[in-house]
């Protein structure tokens, strides 16, 4: 049977953090971590209360984050979970299932066939817009397998055995896209599950739309550069 770790992304969520705290499904895991990037709004201190531990960073960052939660946790499945309203709690199961039925990563897909983004009621979608773009640039270039819809999304979970076969080094927000890349050109086994994002629930956004588009440009340029196999 295989070990499942929750790792939570944390920096000034504590709005979220405490609307959302109830509805984790914690016992459906067999650790908890909460890597923290800094917050000053109370976020790590709310963690703690609860009981569950709460790892800083050394090096800033959302990429990092991901790497400080694979070196503090053991489990063989490592689930992303970010507290700020965007991803649904009650997905997390999903994803753990679909790496026990075989995925190497399972990707939670705000644009599958019965999944909502965030801008789904908007005329103009420019988000959604960019990030379809992307993926689809990612396929197009890296995809052997059957297409996947949603390369961007941090709401995934993924074997331990992949994640560190990737070697992923993005520092910041495109650590996602830079995930599934490497996915696809190692032939790993992806799995999508839909998704309804929500709104943010309350604090600020850390993701700036222009900068964190310029670093997913650098991620799919170097990608390219590359040599095909990670
Ligand atoms: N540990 C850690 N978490 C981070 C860092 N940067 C962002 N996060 C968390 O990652 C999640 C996603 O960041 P957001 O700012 O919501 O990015 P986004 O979802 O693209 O933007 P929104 O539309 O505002 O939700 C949130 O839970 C953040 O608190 C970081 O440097 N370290
Ligand atoms: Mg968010």
């Amino acid at each position: 049977m295989s070990t499942c770790s929750l790792i939570l992304l944390t920096y000034n969520e504590i709005s979220g953090s405490r609307a959302l705290f109830s509805s984790l499904p914690l016992d459906f895991f067999d650790e908890v971590l909460v890597v923290d990037g800094g917050s000053q709004d109370g976020t790590r201190e709310f963690f703690q209360q609860q009981g569950i531990p709460v790892v800083g960073q050394e090096r800033k960052g959302r990429g990092e984050a991901f790497r400080v939660g694979a070196r503090n946790t053991r489990g063989d499945f490592l689930v992303f979970y970010s507290p700020d309203g965007n991803e649904d709690p009650a997905d997390l199961p999903g994803l753990v299932r679909s790496l026990e039925q075989g995925a190497d990563l399972a990707i939670a897909s705000r644009f599958a066939p019965g999944a909502r983004n965030e801008e789904d009621d908007q005329l103009l979608r420019p988000r959604a817009w960019v990030n379809l773009l992307f993926t689809l640039i990612a396929n197009l270039l890296f995809n052997r397998g059957r297409f996947v819809t949603d390369t961007i999304n941090g709401f995934r979970a993924i074997r331990r055995s992949a994640f560190e076969r990737l070697r992923l080094d993005e520092m910041g927000f495109p650590i996602e896209y830079q995930m599934s890349i490497r996915a696809m050109k190692a032939g790993l086994k992806i799995v999508e599950i839909p998704t309804r994002e929500g709104d943010r629930i309350g604090g600020a956004s850390k993701a700036e739309s222009f900068p964190v588009g310029i670093g997913h440009l650098k991620v799919l340029l170097r990608e390219l550069l590359r040599p095909r196999t990670v």
